[in-house]
Order: C-alpha cells, then structure tokens, then sequence
C-alpha cells in the first residue's frame, strides 16, 4: 500500500494513527462481550476504519455526518465519550435513545450526526435535506453521507442522489463496497463494473479511492470538501474495502473465499499505516504500547462505570409522553372580517400565512413552482417568496419526505405536497418509519407538514382517490388532520406549521371547489384533537370527518332527522371527550367514514365507545364505511364503493333498533 503524506506533520499522522487504533481496540473488546453474551449484536467494521476515520478526520466538527452500521470510526473521531457509546449499545440511559434503539441507529446533534434506521438507504435524504439547509442559508458547509454497496440498490439511493444533482446540494455521498451485503456478493448485487459509474448517470463528479488507505481518503475529502463548501455540488466516492468479519458476528463468514480474505488481510488499513509510520521512524514499538495502554484503560473504565448503571425502567406516561416534541397550542383567535373562501383558498391562505411568519419553512413538491401544483393551490407563491424556498421536486416521494426531515435536523420547517395522497405510498418508509419515530428514538423532531389531497366521488379511479389515513393512524408518532370546512382547513393547517411534529393533512379534493364559507381574514389556529359539533340532535350521532360531514347533514337535511353530527376535525389525537359526550347525549351511534371498512379508524372508535361508554348506550355501535375493495373508477361502481351510499339505511336501521 503506498501512503503519500503531502503536508502532513508528524502529529497529525500519529493523530489520524491515534483514531484508526481506537475503533479497532472498542471492537475487539466488543468481540469479547459479545461472546460472553453482555451485548446482543455486533456489525464489525474491522478492516474499513480507514473510511470512517478518514472522512470524520477531514471534515470541520460542524459538519453533518449520516454514518451506517460500520461505521464505529466516525462516532469515536468525532470524541464522543465512550460511556456514552457503550450506553447506547447496551441499552442503558447513558446513551443517546433512552434505551429505545440500539447499536448505531442514534443521532446526536451536539456531535453533528445522525445515524441510520435499519432500512439503509433513508439516510441518504435526509443529508440532501442539511445540504439544502446549508445552500439555501449560504453556509459553505458540506455533508457526508455512507451507504454500503448493497444499500445502492434501494430505490432511496438513486432518488436521493438525483435530487442531490438537480439541486446541486453539497453532499459527498460514500459508498463504502466491501465486498458483501449480508451473504450477497457484489456479483449479484449489480451488474454495472464499478458503483462509482452511477454518479455519471445523474451527471455528478464521481471517484473511485483505496478505502483502506487512510491518508488517500483523508486527502480526497478534505480537498473535495474545500471545493464543495465554495462551489456547492454533491460528489460520489466508492471506497473499495472489504468485510473481513461475518454481516454480524453471528452469522460468520463461511461463505466467503479464503484467498478473498488472505488477500485483504494483506490490506488491512491499520497494520499497513503503523507500518508506514514505523518506516518513516514517525512510530516505534514503545509509542503503539502507550497507544494501546491510554485505549485499554479507557475502554476499560468506560465498561465498568456503564456496568454499574441499571437497565431503564420508565412508565407508560413517560414513554407515550416522549412520542412528540411537547407543544402548546397558543390560541390565535380569528379576525372579525371575514371572506368568501372555498376549501381550496383556504388552504392556499393558510400556506401564505404560514410562508409569511416562517421564514424557514420551504415548501417542496411535484409541479409546485411555476406550474402552481396540479390543483394550483401554491399559484404564485414562487414569484412571491422565490424559486429556493417554493421547490419543485423530482418525482421521488421517499427523497424528498427525508429531505423534509433533513430540514428539520437543521432547524427549519418544511411542506411536502403529495400530489395525490395516494402517492404517499411512495414515500411511505420515510414517514412511517423517519419522521414517526425521530423524537421518540432520539429527541429530534421531524417538522414536517405532508399535504395529502385525498378522496372519491371524483370519478379518478384506485390511484387517484384513495383516502388512506388509517395507514398513518395506527402509526404512533404523526399527527393527523382532516377538514371537512375551508374555516377548519385553514385554522388547522396554520396550526400544523406552528406544531413542529410531523403532520399528515388530508384535504378532501372534491371539497376543493364544491363548497364555500366565510373564512376570517388573517392569522388563526385551531387546535388538534377538538372535534366539533356540526349539527345538534338527540335520537342518533354521527361520528365521522372529511366528506363524511357532509354525506350526514345532506342525510339530515333531506329526510329532517333529529341526529348529531360530530365532526372529528383530527384523527390523532382523537378527541375522546367528545366522543364519549354524544354518545352520553344521543345513546346511538354511526361511525361514517369513507375509507374502506375492515381496519379503518371506525373500528377502533367503535371498540373505544364499546368499552368506556358501555353504559350509554341504546344500540350496537355501528359502522359504515366504504367496500373492501379498491375504489373503482365508473361513477356507478364507485357510488357503489362509497359509504354514502350505505349511509341511510345504516342510520334507520339503528334509529329503529
Ligand atoms: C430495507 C432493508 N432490507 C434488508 C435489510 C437487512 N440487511 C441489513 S444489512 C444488509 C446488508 C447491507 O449490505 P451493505 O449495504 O453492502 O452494507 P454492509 O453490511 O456490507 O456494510 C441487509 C440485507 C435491511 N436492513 N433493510
């Protein structure tokens, strides 16, 4: 291996020594701990600290870095206590999730990183997200993210790249290939000669580097670093390395061939530099033994103190209490002038405001810009507050929903329009699993408001018309919003861009244009899990949200019932007390809603008001919903899907129970 030390001091090649010996001698021990059963998984990076030494070594402390599973280098160069590192792998409250996730899955603000989930690839996004914050504030700061040769073959991979391209954000993205992922050889994990050939693909300067070379890896990034800051641009490194140990330790390494390993054993990255540093009389033998000595005492003492400290035991309060980021909701009464809104102006207003008191908040969707979105809703808006915070994306639901969050680790806020709500299937991962559990696993929230233009009785058929809220409402962590007035849709949503937890929106389409109210003028909030009482009545209530508010009081209206009409406003958090104070008043109970039955939040209202307000009631509670089977496109079929069409006959079969 040849090492070319350019301007290097001496101290500064026995300090990048120093940091490649220090992960080496944490995992060794971490074999041993292993064996004796004191931790519970192991992903070795032995044999590529070169990569995350080298790239942490060069990079200014501020800089953000999204590291993998191997990546043990970064955090102990970055001098992050050990206590706390075996804090976090042991599941103690030392470390940085509470004991709530494990190994490497932890971010850390006040060290700049933030670690991966388990999918891999997600990662990816949200430093596209940091580099956007950083271009759009003038930062000259780059961000480095890692992926393992089999994490590029997930879709987030070529997403998060592409926007990194389009918007020409200063993201360095690492492909660290050693050779494997899991039992899967690079042969059968893609077909093209080197991964670095990708980024010529999405028009990105791309390189190829010795990964475990720690001086050629050191010297790329810092230069390349220094180039990115002034001239921001994403740039693609592959690092060839190898795995020299199994996926993790358990699954060991059988198939692998042994001339493979021989042959990167010769390369390993910290044998070859003490090497070199011993040749160049910059090392000797006394010095690696005070190293060593300095590391085993370290690791040592760090061990003990966290054996000392107790498994976390916490209570349920405390838990669900760490779900979200604690918010008050402060009241901002509505104006006295009203005007003349439709649905769809109402939101319209309601974005303006936000974009107006929020000058961080970037707004971010397909078609948004000059074009408006396709229903228009942020015509105008470019022009208004500029092309950087009014973006168009690329149609990647996944990279730009992890951008969202990347905005957040950066303090600002941002939207994400789908175009349609059944789009969010796209970018599905990265809200159900990133911007849901973020707080909870580490305390970073994801301030991320998703736009879902949702729902039927448009005649668009299974992909334009789905209302898919209850895939998000058995996910603990979001907060969900569902108008069904242009006055609830417009306070709603300015209380979801002052709310810094992440919100799903669902704005109802064919409200959009159909219906009109006196909506105050200015700035107003309304507060999530306050249902609202449409319509008063006393033989019967409705429970139901979105278009279902509608479907009851045409119902009413037409056949002049005595029935009450509550409308949910929000799903999570349910408003309970209203609920329980209907059933109270009216003893009988329909929940409408027109997402398909099995499964949808009905049920679970329905299994609430059966166990807590048993006593209350005259009837079985009843649901009525849409079939269970997609919804199709023909009006009369559709009709037919749709739960307004079993609405009267549920009604009456329960009045008359
Ligand atoms: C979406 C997803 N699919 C499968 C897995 C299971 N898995 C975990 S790591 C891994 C291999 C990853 O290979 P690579 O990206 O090359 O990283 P390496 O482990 O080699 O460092 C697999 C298949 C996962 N974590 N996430």
């Amino acid at each position: 291996m040849k090492f070319k030390r350019d301007k290097l001091s001496d101290d500064q090649l026995l300090s990048l020594y120093r940091a490649l010996l220090k992960p080496r001698m944490i995992e060794e021990k971490m074999l041993v701990l292993l064996r004796q059963g004191k931790i519970s998984k192991w992903f070795s990076g032995i044999g590529q600290e070169a990569i995350s030494v080298g790239v942490t070594a060069a990079l200014q402390s501020d800089e953000y870095i999204f590291p993998m599973h191997r990546n043990l280098g970064v955090f102990t160069t970055r001098d992050i206590p050990l206590e706390r590192l075996f804090g976090q792998w042991q599941g103690k409250d030392t470390g940085f999730t509470k004991g709530r996730d494990r190994s490497f899955h932890f971010g850390t603000q006040e060290h700049h990183i933030v670690g991966m989930i388990s999918h891999l690839g997600p990662q990816l996004s949200l430093a596209d997200g940091v580099g956007l914050a950083h271009k759009l504030k003038s930062e000259e700061k780059v961000t480095v993210a890692f992926t393992g040769e089999g994490g590029t073959s997930e879709g987030e991979f070529h997403e998060a790249l592409n926007v990194a391209a389009v918007w020409q954000l200063p993201v360095i993205f690492i492909i660290e290939n050693n050779g494997y992922g899991l039992s899967t050889p690079t042969s059968e994990q893609y077909y093209c000669e080197h991964l670095a050939d990708r980024g010529i693909g999405y028009g990105i300067e791309t390189l190829r580097i010795d990964g475990n070379n720690i001086l050629e890896v050191y010297r790329t990034i810092s230069k390349w670093a220094k180039r990115i800051r002034k001239d921001p641009r994403p740039l693609l490194i592959e690092c060839d390395t190898f795995r020299m140990r199994g996926h993790e330790e358990a699954s060991g390494t059988k198939y692998v061939p042994q001339d493979l390993m021989d042959y990167w054993a010769k390369k390993d990255p910290l044998t070859n530099f003490e090497d070199y540093l011993k040749e160049e009389k910059i090392l000797d033998k006394k010095t690696i033994e005070k190293y060593r000595a300095q590391n085993k005492i370290e690791i040592e003492s760090a061990l003990a103190n966290t054996a000392r400290i107790n498994i976390p035991e916490r209570s349920p309060e405390e838990e669900i209490e760490d779900l979200f980021l604690p918010y008050e909701h402060i009241s901002h009464a509505p104006s006295s002038t009203t005007s003349d809104r439709r649905f769809i102006d109402a939101i319209k207003d309601g974005i303006d405001y936000a974009m107006e008191r929020h000058d961080d908040l970037v707004l971010m969707g397909q078609d948004i810009a000059d074009y408006g979105g396709v229903f228009k809703i942020t015509d105008g808006f470019m022009d208004k507050y500029g092309k950087g915070r009014v973006r168009n994306t690329p149609i990647c639901e996944s990279a730009i929903i992890g951008a969202g969050l990347g905005l957040s680790i950066k303090g600002m806020k941002a939207m994400v329009e789908m175009q349609f709500s059944d789009f969010v299937t796209c970018g599905f991962n990265q809200i159900v699993n990133n911007l849901a559990k973020s707080h909870y696993r580490w305390g970073q929230s994801a301030d991320v408001v998703v736009r879902m233009p949702c729902g039927g009785q448009v005649e668009a058929g299974p992909f334009h018309s789905q209302t898919n809220e209850a895939w998000f409402t058995h996910t603990p962590g979001l907060k969900i919003a569902y108008p069904s007035n242009p006055h609830d849709a417009k306070g709603l949503l300015m209380e979801s861009f002052e709310d810094p937890n992440p919100i799903l929106f669902f704005e109802h389409k064919a409200l959009y244009r159909s219906i009109r109210a006196e909506v105050p003028d200015g700035f107003y909030t309304i507060p999530f899990g306050k249902a609202a009482i449409t319509s008063e009545g006393s033989t019967l209530s409705i429970i139901t949200y979105g278009l279902g508010v509608h479907w009851s009081m045409d119902l009413k209206e037409k056949e002049n019932l005595d029935i009450e009409i509550v409308d949910l406003r929000t799903l999570a958090p349910l408003d309970y007390d209203a609920i329980k104070a209907t059933v109270a008043k009216t003893g009988k109970v329909v929940v409408l809603h027109e997402d398909s039955m099995f499964g949808g939040i009905g049920g679970e209202i329905a299994a609430y008001i059966s166990e807590h307000c048993f006593h209350d009631l005259d009837g079985p509670v009843m649901r009525c919903a849409s079939l269970d089977t997609p919804i199709p496109f023909s009006k009369n079929l559709e009709t037919n899907y749709l739960a307004s069409k079993r609405l009267k006959n549920t009604v009456y079969s329960l009045l008359e129970y």
